[in-house]
């Protein structure tokens, strides 16, 4: 409808521009906390860890986004119980948002405790179940990575696009091991073992959310993971596709927020690698 256009329109910017300031804020302050914290608790299993810097990176973000729009839907990491199934929970509930931001305020907190200098904040807006602004920020290199729904995906001002590789074998990718060792860790070790022989090198360095960014920027050719929830993807989804790439679930349906398990490429390699994993039966269906 031409007032809904109208709408969207005149607030697209701002939506970016609070997305893009609560994002570069949560990164500075985490940063700033590097090898400072001290309570550490673990949440769904021993590897999958929380800090207080998760927990203050989130209320920060969304103490910002609620001054700006009080009357937005909010879904965070911290503040969804762990495990797939209250993932899933929290989602539904949220179902009907018409505005929906999603955010992950430390995406690769595994890194971050050790020091490992990939890590991410990744806040997405979704309009009625369809991401519109996806930004992803990593503090450590000062890289911020923004995507507007049809208006492009840009890294320090400039347009990214995706990289141009057709074949599994020119091809640099990445995956990762969520927390879930039981269920989700035997099915991506199944796709490394398919894949890794396939391609020219794969990278498994701990956070979706800023190996979707290096698909976006043309590092990456292509990532896929088994496991995963709309925090970690949300905001790397627009950023691929708007830098001229294409996400699906791993069985080749169309990516939606309630998606787990994820291809994510260039476009050029997804059939041959979604087609690899199913042979392989790492799609985690
Ligand atoms: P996190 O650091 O925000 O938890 C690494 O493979 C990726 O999996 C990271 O993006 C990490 O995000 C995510 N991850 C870690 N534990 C997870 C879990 N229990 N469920 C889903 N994703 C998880
Ligand atoms: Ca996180």
């Amino acid at each position: 409808m031409a007032a809904d256009n109208a709408t969207y329109a005149l607030s697209g910017k701002s939506f970016t521009a609070v997305a893009i300031n609560t994002a570069a804020k949560a990164g500075e302050w985490i940063k700033s906390k590097l090898g400072d914290f001290n309570k550490l608790d673990l949440k769904y299993s021993p590897h999958d860890l929380v800090t207080e810097v998760d927990k203050g990176s989130e209320s920060l973000i969304r103490r910002l986004v609620h001054t700006h729009f009080p009357h937005h839907s909010f879904l965070g990491e911290e503040g969804v119980e762990p495990g797939p199934a209250a993932s899933a929970r929290a989602l539904a509930q949220m179902s009907g948002a018409e505005y929906l931001w999603i955010v992950d305020p430390v995406d690769g907190t595994t890194n971050f405790v050790h020091g490992f200098p990939f890590f991410s904040v990744s806040v997405a807006l979704a309009y009625r179940g369809e991401v519109i602004v996806g930004v992803v920020y990593d503090p450590c290199r000062d890289e911020l990575f923004v995507a507007e729904k049809g208006k492009g995906a840009y890294l320090k001002g400039k347009p990214m696009r995706v990289s141009g590789e057709t074949r599994l074998l020119d091809s640099l990718v990445a995956t990762g091991f969520p927390a879930d060792r039981d269920y989700a860790l035997p099915i991506n070790m199944d796709g490394v073992r398919a894949i890794a022989p396939k391609v020219r090198n794969v990278r498994i360095a701990g956070s979706a959310a800023l190996h979707m960014a290096y698909v976006a920027a043309g590092r990456l050719s292509g990532f896929w993971e088994i496991g995963l929830n709309a925090w970690d993807m949300a905001a790397g989804t627009l950023l691929i596709e708007e830098a001229g790439g294409r996400i699906t679930d791993t069985a080749g349906r169309p990516y939606e927020l309630a998606v787990r398990n994820v291809i994510a490429t260039n476009g050029g390699i997804h059939d041959e690698l979604q087609r690899e994993l199913a042979q392989a039966n790492a799609t985690g269906f």
